[in-house]
């Protein structure tokens, strides 16, 4: 039976960077999930008897919130669920749902690279009928409503069995349960060369995946290891678990350090690559050789035209602003067009929708591409293979023949994790404030907050990081991360931009060593935070 439950709003429920992440107990909390479920059908519009996708990437209290947005589906009128087996779906695998089927939207339940369990972190958000998560404008209308609302419409019916594949119905809603990995199979298929990676495969190229126990095992060996060929113990970390086995699932040097060490040691696999906890992000590496993000997108961009789905070329290249510029570079060469945007990927929905880009990126372990509306970390995967295939040259020969036509953007990632929200705000306030006087101080020839026009809906997005660019085209940027669930995250994106092939060697911490000092001292970091060391450098 349909029943209306009252209710009290709670004041905290914005959306961040990539939804409402929160800690588990707080989403545990008396109505605290289904307040913010409401809130998101009270925003919408015309959804009666239309498609709903809901799916999550395993983590502790998936199994209970899919329940819990099965019931108030139906009880706010839509008319079918899809849902993937055991409640699964990675981020993209979703993505693909909802265009594939022509769904209303999506429920993805993630908080994705953060850690998971009862003590961990759990995130709800919203992708509309595109397949990507909703724009800031859907999201501040859900954040108005979670603040005002007194009730919410559910269900007495119980619990779907999400083990088994097939339809059932809930209230006169239908409910199908769905193999997650398989529709995702068939789409990667149609973009790259399955043969040819399968020959290279067969030819005695050997590679890792690291699952990181979260929800990209299940697709790393339908993929990798039954459709390519690669043997069995490919994928490692490879069984999605709730709490991901205790770590991390963020794949970088510093959580993904076995797939690392063994790889960059050059004792290991030819190829290793990791995902994370919802399957969007990719970490690359190659024999005796790590590949930063931002290369990775500039050298996808460059070489997309080898795999077959990418074969007439792309539109264009967009990236969010901390990501370093050697995609800009790529663009340019190719005479394509170019997008800076904030951090997010709700920024590059517009974009791909109106064909102006193809390919996009972000300096934090995230690709993509239009085939779906969000980052996509077995797409990446695949497109090194495709590309790795094609050239028959190894990871690490790919990089520096990039890096002597292009010059080498040096970057790295400075993160201070957990530091007083105060302290952090005041870092940026005081920032901010200095602005205008900056300019002309050690040849820096801009420094602002950055704001993002949209070029296709026009809306004006502020506050998006302070950046400051000196005059041989250098940046730091600072900006705190709206991912996280206690205290505040100060992150510090440098780069140099160095054309000279000999001097592309550097380890980009010495390359970058008097830009750090710089960053550090220009923003007190050390005095208002009293960290003298970044927690994760990337
Ligand atoms: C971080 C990254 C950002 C990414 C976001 C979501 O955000 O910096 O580039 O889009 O996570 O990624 P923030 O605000 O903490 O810097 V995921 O893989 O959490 O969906
Ligand atoms: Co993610």
């Amino acid at each position: 039976m349909i029943k209306t439950v009252a209710t009290t709003p709670f004041q905290d429920q914005r959306p961040g960077t990539s939804g409402l992440r929160k800690k588990v107990t707080v989403f545990q909390g008396a109505n605290y999930t289904e307040n913010f479920i409401q809130s998101i059908f009270n925003v919408l519009e015309g959804f009666a008897g239309k498609t709903l996708v809901i799916g999550g990437d395993g983590r502790f209290y998936n199994d209970r919130v899919v329940q819990i947005a099965i019931r108030m589906a139906a009880a706010n009128g839509f008319g079918r669920v899809i849902v993937g087996q055991g409640g699964l779906l990675s981020t993209p695998a979703a993505s693909n749902v909802i265009r594939k089927n022509g769904a209303f939207g999506g429920i993805i339940l993630s908080a994705s690279h953060n850690p998971g369990g009862p003590d961990g972190d759990f995130g709800i958000k919203y992708n509309a009928s595109n397949g990507g998560p909703a724009p800031e404008k859907i999201t501040e209308a859900i954040f108005a409503q979670s603040k005002a609302l007194a009730s919410y419409k559910t269900t007495d019916t119980a619990d779907i069995d999400l083990a088994r594949l097939g339809a059932t119905k809930v209230e006169g809603m239908s409910v199908e349960v769905i193999d997650p990995v398989a529709d995702y199979a068939t789409l990667m298929q149609g973009l790259f060369d399955f043969d040819l990676i399968r020959s290279l495969i067969k030819s005695g190229f050997s590679m890792k995946f690291d699952g990181m126990s979260a929800i990209t095992g299940p697709y790393g060996s339908r993929i990798f290891e039954d459709l390519l060929g690669a043997p069995k113990g490919t994928v490692m970390n490879g069984t999605p678990l709730p709490d991901f086995g205790g770590h991390h699932p963020d794949p970088n040097l510093v959580h993904a350090k076995e797939l690392c060490d063994l790889v960059i040691g050059g004792k290991g696999p030819d190829f290793g690559a990791a995902s994370d906890g919802d399957g969007d992000r990719n970490l690359i590496v190659g024999k005796g050789i790590y590949v930063t993000p931002s290369d990775s997108l500039a050298i996808i961009a460059a070489n997309a035209a080898l795999a077959p789905g990418y074969a007439k070329g792309i539109a264009g290249v967009a990236r969010s602003m901390p990501t370093s510029c050697a995609a800009d570079r790529v663009a340019q060469k190719l005479g394509i067009n170019q997008f800076e945007t904030p951090t997010g990927w709700k920024f590059f929905g517009n974009l791909l929708d109106a064909g102006k880009v193809t390919v996009c990126g972000e300096e934090s372990f995230g690709t993509g591409s239009n085939h779906v509306r969000e980052k996509d970390g077995v797409w990446a995967v695949l497109m090194w293979l495709n590309i790795l295939a094609r050239r028959k040259e190894s990871v690490a020969s790919i990089v520096t023949k990039h890096w002597a036509e292009y010059g080498r953007n040096y970057y790295t990632r400075h993160d201070y994790e957990e530091v007083a929200s105060d302290a952090a705000n005041a870092l940026v306030n005081g920032l901010r404030a200095r602005l205008p006087s900056l300019v002309g101080q050690n040849n820096i020839v801009k420094a602002d907050d950055f704001a993002y026009d949209d070029p296709v809906d026009g809306s004006r997005t502020t506050g998006q990081g302070i950046r400051l660019i000196f005059a041989n085209g250098a940046r730091i940027i600072y900006r705190l991360s709206g991912t996280g669930t206690s205290g505040a995250t100060l992150r510090v994106y440098i780069e140099d931009y160095q054309p000279d092939s000999a001097r592309h060697n550097l380890d980009p911490q010495v390359a970058l060593a008097s830009l750090i000092t710089y960053a550090r001292s220009v923003a007190d970091i050390e005095k208002l935070t009293g960290r003298a060391e970044p927690t994760v450098i990337t």
